[in-house]
């Protein structure tokens, strides 16, 4: 006889006190936070950097997912240095896999439990099946598992912590390193003085447009809300899901230690990264409009990696970030479309920006 398999139902976060600015006219509350769950499968005592935005995710992830949760992690900085011989941060089940199989991994388990539930072997509900995969496995070395298991649609939630680099093996550039971006294999010098020239890849467009039964959304470090409601949206959704996460990289990007959260939310408010949702059933995306809209240079700045930017480099920046208010249905302002021309800029080190504010973290 078959059994049932009854699955989780996670209830969402309240977000209408969610405010994402400073100068928020509208009179929402800075600093606030519904209440979170205690428990925290992704314990203190962890190795990584401080300010790690991938620790970070890591740990709200699975504060939203909650104690019946499975884990993967294939190879990166989230493997590495979270994990020694029989010594893990996770309270919950995990497994290491080899950097290009997150997904053929995660598929299995998922067929797993679902047979073992169904003959009876398995007495619990479904649990919460995840893997976090670092930007170089899922938009590169494991992105081909990844998109088979989205397409066979196994009931799991596959997230990229996107910290913009393969960073475990010494900031090397990935597929989704931005334009410009600064890593030891696009070093910046006489004959390509923008550092990198390719602009980053979309994957998670890429991903809702090429597996469009699946639950597909983008998120950043700067929103715990929105990223623990998506969290749990793509865990209630039956069949498989994706989330593209940022995560600020603090060894590789050369910023302050504090400000891996700003920068969550300044990469938003400089449209430099859409935060957006797509529903598998009306198939329509819907994209988060910050209610500040800010110029590439307040983003920039505030990064090592980007030091060596010229005029003609942050008016590429600004061009694409401009692409990108339009696409999600928001005007460009005048200054900003002002950027678009090299003479409005000076050598990014020489450009002033707003530095951030204390602003709370319930933005
Ligand atoms: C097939 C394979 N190639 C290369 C490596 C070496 N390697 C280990 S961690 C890593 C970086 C992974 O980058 P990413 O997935 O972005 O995770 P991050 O380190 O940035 O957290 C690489 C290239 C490997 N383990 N396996
Ligand atoms: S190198 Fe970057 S991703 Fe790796 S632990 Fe340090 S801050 Fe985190
Ligand atoms: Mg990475």
């Amino acid at each position: 006889m078959a059994h049932e398999v009854v699955r989780h139902q996670l209830p969402l976060f309240d977000e209408e006190g969610r405010s994402a600015a400073v100068d928020d006219d509208a009179g929402r509350d800075r600093h606030y936070l519904p209440d979170f769950p205690d428990e925290d499968p992704y314990a203190a005592g962890h190795r990584t950097c401080a300010g790690c935005g991938p620790a970070i995710q890591y740990r709200w992830v699975l504060k939203a997912a909650g104690n019946d949760s499975v884990l993967a992690g294939p190879t990166g900085c989230m493997y590495v240095a979270n994990s020694t011989y029989l010594c893990t941060p996770y309270t919950v089940p995990w497994a290491h896999t080899p950097i290009a199989s997150g997904g053929s991994f995660t598929s299995g388990m998922a067929a797993g439990y679902e047979a073992m539930i169904r003959k009876g072997r398995y007495p619990g509900a479904y649990p919460n099946i995840i893997v976090m995969a670092g930007d170089g496995s899922a938009s590169d070395i494991g992105l081909g598992s990844i998109s088979g298991a989205l397409y066979r649609n196994h009931d799991a939630l596959f997230i990229c912590y996107d910290n913009e680099c393969y960073a475990n093996t010494g900031i090397q550039t990935s597929p989704t390193t931005p334009y410009a971006g600064m890593t030891t294999f696009t070093p910046f010098g006489k004959a390509i003085p923008e550092g990198k020239k390719l602009p980053p890849k979309n994957l998670a467009k890429m991903m809702a447009e090429g597996h469009p039964h699946c639950y597909v959304a983008t998120t950043t470090v700067g929103y715990p809300t929105d990223l623990m409601n998506k969290t749990r949206k793509g865990l209630n959704h039956v069949g498989a899901a994706f989330l593209h996460c940022y995560t600020p990289c603090q060894k590789g990007w050369v910023y302050q230690t504090s400000m891996t959260v700003e920068l969550g939310r300044r990469v938003v408010e400089a449209g430099l990264f859409p935060v957006w949702e797509y529903d598998p059933e009306s198939r329509q995306y819907s994209y988060f409009h910050p209610p500040v809209q800010r110029p590439v240079t307040d983003y920039l700045a505030m990064q090592g990696r980007f030091g060596h930017m010229l005029p003609e480099h942050i008016a590429t920046m600004q061009q694409a970030a401009n692409l990108n208010w339009q696409l999600m249905g928001m005007d460009v302002p005048a200054r900003l479309r002002e950027g678009e021309d090299p003479e409005h800029h000076k050598r990014i080190s020489e450009e002033s920006y707003s530095m951030p504010l204390n602003r709370g973290v319930g933005a």
